[in-house]
């Protein structure tokens, strides 16, 4: 077993964005392309000589093929062992679970999340650290700053590795552990819920959708929710995990989980659906005839967690992406604990979770999770809801009428516009940071604008500073429009826009979401002169 050092030249275009490296496929295909970019991971850390390094993927196109090359590449470059979910398979939360509980150095995560498979589609590279969460921005620089001055790779030559057999083997000096991907994942949910309450509330007849989107969500869904939980064969769909996802694009929005929403608005709806994406991290929670908006979930969770087992002691504290609403902060000034606001991406929150100061966290993108790990983590979100339901015996709609009536109600929508020239969309942000000094005081369809900022981020445990994560405009009656730009596409550029505004406990909780927010819409198309920039007139996607 010979280990090569081979000669390589970098590509500029290998920076990490909100969640590791996105590309096409095609463009992972490249000669050296993705053995730099592990490579580079490997030149900017120090001591895992002899470690351990969790490896594994949500499947999608080109998952076995990298898994193969990385086994290669971490034997030559000295690690003692690598724990490969079988068949390459781990979702993101489970591969954080196992860095977390087998003291790994650290984890490599093969995964574009919620963007599409497929040799035509997207793939992607996430380096995690021994917390089990991202890596935080500082490693992030330095892989990049690596892979713009990187000369050789490292690589073991030997024949592929037999991951599909549970078990031990050996490549070069290091040990290969073939690791089932689903049972530690599932003992820790045992450990969190209480799935007798659960599985009683199953028996009596409670019904629920759980859509995989043909992702990596579905074994593990299959084992908790039908095997553990006693839900009947079939409640989990698309429940097998696809090289494309059967040609959809596995994010569980109102657009691409269409059929789930049809079947939750229908007549004879089920109790509960919901939905996961590409890498397991994400959640869309839809009840009988009521759709939750990911910040509301964020919100609800957090007011009723203690009724579930792992969290009866109470939460230390929520944070929040900075453009997820502001639900959240109602319920933790409710609990009298601290609330942060980070900027967008799972890996701000490492630190708080780590720390202690923050139980549970959560972003307008459908991510929710806690200090089980430090992933956001799908499953688990369903997990809480059926808990916080078992315990509470009423239905969702019921439980958000109550949320809204105790809290008021932040009313909330995304548009993204997709698919724009780059030039075109660092215009439109150059030209609205320009315009933050001018704006507040004055007034549009939205309101009087009592302040603006481009947000910055002081991180409370380590004091490290992350500046340009969005353009914010803050409204005298509290409403917000946030505009940014989206750090994980492959496709020119999404502009995000964020609106919200909150209606308290004695104003109007039952309009709908696109009337409440019209009116700020307005307001946000004439101070970004969203048209004039991208030539769109409506966004490609609301959720
Ligand atoms: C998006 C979401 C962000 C999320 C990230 C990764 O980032 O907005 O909240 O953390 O995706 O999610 P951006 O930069 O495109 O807005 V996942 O499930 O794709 O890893
Ligand atoms: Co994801």
């Amino acid at each position: 077993r010979v280990i090569q050092t081979v000669a390589t030249t970098p590509f500029t275009d290998q920076k990490p964005g909100t969640s590791g490296l996105r590309k096409k496929v095609r463009v992972f295909q490249q000669p050296h392309y993705a053995e730099n970019f592990i490579q580079s991971v490997f030149d900017s850390l120090t001591g895992f000589e002899g470690q351990t390094l969790v490896a594994g993927g949500d499947g999608r196109y080109l998952n076995r093929e990298v898994i193969q090359i990385l086994l290669k590449m971490a034997a030559a470059n000295g690690f003692g062992r690598v724990l490969v979910g079988q068949g390459g398979i781990l979702s993101t939360p489970a591969a954080s679970h196992l860095i977390r509980s087998s003291g790994a150095f650290g984890g490599l995560v093969l995964s574009a999340s919620h963007n599409p498979g497929g040799p035509d589609e997207d793939f992607g590279i996430k380096y995690n650290v021994g917390n089990g969460g991202p890596a935080p921005e500082k490693v992030t620089d330095a892989i990049h700053a690596r892979t713009l001055s990187i000369d050789t790779y490292r690589i073991l030559e030997a024949d592929d590795v037999d991951i599909d057999t549970l078990g031990t083997s050996r490549l070069g000096d290091m040990t290969v552990e073939v690791v089932d991907p689903v049972a530690g994942y599932a003992g820790l949910m045992e450990t969190l819920f209480d799935f007798a309450a659960i599985r009683r509330m199953m028996d009596e007849g409670f019904t629920l959708s759980f859509d995989s989107m043909s992702a990596v969500t579905g074994p593990y869904a299959v084992e908790i929710f039908e095997k553990r939980l006693g839900a009947p064969q079939g409640t989990v769909r698309n429940a097998i995990p696809l090289p494309d996802f059967g040609h959809h694009h596995p994010d569980p929005n109102l657009v691409h989980a269409r059929e789930l929403y049809d079947r939750m608005m229908a007549p004879d709806a089920p109790d509960f659906g919901a939905a996961s994406d590409g890498d397991g991290d994400r959640n869309l929670i839809i009840g009988r005839h009521c759709y939750v908006t990911p910040s509301d979930s964020l919100a609800v969770l957090a007011a009723n967690a203690h009724l579930a087992p792992g969290y009866a002691s109470g939460l230390k504290g929520i944070a929040r992406s900075m453009p997820t609403s502001c639900a959240a902060d109602r319920v933790a000034e409710k609990l009298g604990i601290p609330l942060y606001e980070t900027p967008t991406g799972w890996k701000f929150f490492g630190n708080l979770l780590d720390a202690g100061m923050a139980t549970i966290c959560g972003e307008e993108s459908a991510g929710t999770g806690s200090d089980h790990v430090r992933e956001k983590d799908g499953i688990w979100a369903v997990l809480l809801w059926l808990n916080i339901l078992a315990a509470r015996r009423q239905s969702v709609a019921e439980i958000m009428a109550g949320h809204w009536a105790a809290y008021g109600r932040n009313y909330y929508a995304r548009h993204d516009y997709e698919a724009i020239a780059k030039d075109r969309a660092d215009a439109l942000m150059a030209a609205l940071r320009d315009s933050i000094p001018r704006l507040p005081g004055t007034a549009n369809s939205g309101g009087v604008i009592s302040a603006a900022d481009d947000f910055a981020y002081t991180d409370p445990t380590d004091q490290s500073v992350s500046r340009n994560q969005g353009v914010r405009l803050l409204f005298e009656d509290g409403s917000r429009i946030v505009f940014r730009l989206s750090g994980t596409g492959t496709e020119g550029a999404t502009l995000r826009v964020y609106i919200e505004r909150y209606v308290g406990t004695d104003g109007d909780l039952g309009m709908q979401t696109a009337d409440a927010l019209e009116p700020l819409v307005r307001a946000a198309q004439e101070v970004a002169d969203i048209a004039g920039y991208t030539g769109m007139d409506r966004p490609s996607v609301i959720t």
